[in-house]
């Protein structure tokens, strides 16, 4: 059988016709990819030699949704339902073999097939939720058929994934493949299923477990989406999909998901959750890092300092698997952090000379510059082959890395950790940091799942100066008299998490009224107008860049963007002058862009 395509191919081996999926680097679905698997099925189902048919993956993994690139801009020659209708309709067994993270469009795509078998270590889920969507490909209608109503409002609410073992157990596969070489254990599984002469099993006929539901189900739901995803459409629209699924009416069902879908593709939200979606991955490309440059393997790592930034970084190394040891000289201290921090793999030192194993050491000491340079200083002899990092929030990478004899060994690390928002590493690069620090950097924001932002050192960081002048205006409001709680209020209407601003408590009473959007102009437009000259003066790569650390470091709603993402959406001329209203100067680079017509978020 010839191949399909450039990314798919159809071979048959023993009557078992394998369709063969390859679109690096996750089998996104493709319009090309969803066009080839059509015509594959096509001709499978029409081959009288074709059995039973396989649907497998290449690479890394099964397909992880639809190509979030091509949504809304790309579509294919075939109707996603249309595909889904020859594979469900097929006469005959169609078996998909799971392997890697079958998420969105992908495990839509392996609920219509008959029988699923997975590898172990296999993730399945239905994330949609996280761009602002909902699965649009049957999800809300197969999913609560198989695995009842209140697990599927669960899962695609939180829009968590789940494993092989707890797909097994919940019915989202049939069996989990015994041997490493999945496409034999499948390939095996569907002889077996021949043999035994299984009939095809359809999801979109099963009833039982869509009957399960009362209000209070749905209630739930709605009180889950407000807690998890407060301001954001999708888990409405996704609890409005599922209980037209609990009416049991298929079509009807999925007439329901079709329109809600469209609405919320066609929606701002969607919008800015794709931007914020690629802005995460798109901050770890460091533009002209030596391109073969290797990160340290950080197989261990140094604190120094038992106060809350040391303890919460050992429990972070150490549940990355990451081999961590911990410095105090003070011996009690050393205790009392080990006792609380409660790992036995965590190794505890009052020498400094047990470093110099390490990797990297990251000193976590009090945030004054002196007791910084001194330890650093200790530590360039203590541990000469480790590179160093200062947990710095001030603006002093440089100074601290001058009082060691390799500056070019030492980077500054914010772990910026509000309460509301905690992944994001920003990464402060001294004027000498070398491209092997840097890279090491953004390979540890990776093991500890945090979004890894560069940052210039110069008279602040990203983080610093953005957050600094937002503070200040809102400073500035209540000395005018406006009360602590408006501004506050304003900030949660906009859907930052409660407690941003931590409004001041000496504040004298309220004399001045302001409207939340005039409250909000304030705290945001001079917070714009910052991160444009933080872009013009070259501590930030790009306007996402900045929308990641809001986002991901102060909670700034992701289905918002970010700060430049934000400023884009009001236009660049508005911003301008209402800059110009509250007395401060535009940004070159906001003036430059706006008579350019670019995008500050870059
Ligand atoms: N579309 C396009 N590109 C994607 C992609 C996708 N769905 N998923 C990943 N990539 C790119 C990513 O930008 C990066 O590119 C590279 O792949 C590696 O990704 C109809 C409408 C699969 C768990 O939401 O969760 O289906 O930077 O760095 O850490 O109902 O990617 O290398 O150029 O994240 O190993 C639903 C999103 C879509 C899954 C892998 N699916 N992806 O994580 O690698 S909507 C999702 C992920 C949908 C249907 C609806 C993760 C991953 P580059 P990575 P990773």
């Amino acid at each position: 059988m010839p191949a399909i395509n450039e990314v798919v191919d159809l071979t048959l081996e023993d009557g078992v016709a394998l369709i063969t999926l390859d679109n690096p680097p996750v089998n996104a679905l493709s319009p090309k990819l969803m066009d080839g698997m059509y015509d594959a099925f096509i001709q499978a189902i029409g081959d009288p030699e074709v059995r039973a048919i396989l649907l497998l993956c290449a690479g890394r993994t099964f397909i992880a949704g639809a190509d979030i690139k091509a949504l809304g801009v790309e579509s294919p020659k075939v109707d996603f339902f249309e595909l889904q209708e020859k594979i469900e309709g097929a006469g005959k067994p169609v078996v998909a073999a799971l392997h890697g993270t079958c998420l969105g469009g992908g495990l839509e795509v392996a609920l219509t097939c008959h029988y699923r078998i997975a590898a172990p270590g296999t993730k399945l889920g239905l994330p949609e939720v996280n761009l602002g969507l909902l699965p649009g490909g049957g999800g809300t209608q197969r999913l609560p058929r198989i695995v009842g109503v209140a697990t599927a409002l669960d899962l695609l609410i939180s829009g968590r994934q789940v494993d092989a073992r707890g797909a097994l157990a919940v019915g989202l596969v049939d069996v989990i493949a015994d041997t490493t070489d999945l496409a034999v254990a499948a390939k095996a599984y569907a002889l077996a299923l021949l043999a035994e002469g299984r009939p095809v099993k359809r999801v979109s006929d099963l009833a039982d477990r869509i009957g399960d539901a009362d209000a209070a189900v749905f209630e739930a739901a709605r009180d889950q989406a407000e807690r998890l995803r407060r301001g954001e459409e999708a888990p409405r629209a996704i609890i409005r999909c599922v209980e037209a699924a609990a009416r049991g009416d298929f079509d009807a069902g999925i007439a329901v998901e079709r329109a809600e879908f469209q609405k919320l593709l066609d929606g701002p939200q969607s919008a800015a959750l794709r931007y914020a979606f690629f802005a995460e991955r798109q901050a770890a490309k460091v533009a002209g890092l030596a391109p073969d440059v290797q990160p340290r393997a950080l197989t261990r790592v140094g604190l120094v300092g038992t106060g809350a930034i040391g303890r919460r970084l050992a429990v972070a190394l150490l549940d990355a698997g990451v081999e961590t040891a911990l410095f105090d000289a003070d011996a009690a201290a050393l205790d009392r952090a080990g006792a609380a921090i409660d790992r036995t793999a965590l190794i505890l030192t009052g020498s400094l000379s047990d470093l110099a194993a390490c990797d990297l050491v990251i000193e976590a000491v009090a945030d004054a510059l002196e007791a910084k340079q001194a330890i650093l200083a200790e530590l360039d002899h203590a541990a000469p082959g480790a590179l160093l990092a200062t947990s710095t929030a001030r603006p002093e990478v440089d100074a601290i890395a001058d009082a060691t004899t390799r500056p070019c060994a030492v980077i500054g690390l914010h772990f910026l950790s509000s309460e509301n928002a905690d992944r994001v590493l920003e990464i402060v690069r001294g004027k000498v940091t070398s491209d092997e620090a840097v890279a090491t950097a953004l390979a540890l924001a990776r093991k500890l799942k945090r979004v890894g932002v560069l940052s210039g050192s110069g008279p602040g960081s990203i983080s610093q100066r953005t957050m600094l002048v937002l503070r200040q205006q809102a400073d500035a409001m209540i000395a005018q008299g406006v009360a602590p709680e408006a501004i506050e209020r304003a900030a949660t209407e906009f859907g930052f998490p409660t407690g941003l601003l931590a409004a001041r408590t000496d504040a004298g009473t309220a004399t001045r009224t302001l409207a939340d959007s005039e409250i909000l102009d304030r705290l945001l437009i001079p917070l714009i107008n910052e991160a444009a000259n933080i872009l013009g003066d070259g501590i930030a790569q790009r306007g996402s860049d900045i929308d990641m650390v809001w986002v991901h470091g102060y909670g700034w709603p992701a289905w918002r963007g970010g700060p430049t993402y934000h400023a884009d959406l009001l236009g660049l001329p508005s911003v301008i002058e209402k800059v110009q209203s509250f007395g401060f100067n535009p940004a070159p680079r906001l003036v430059e862009y706006a008579a350019a017509g670019r995008k500050l978020a870059g």
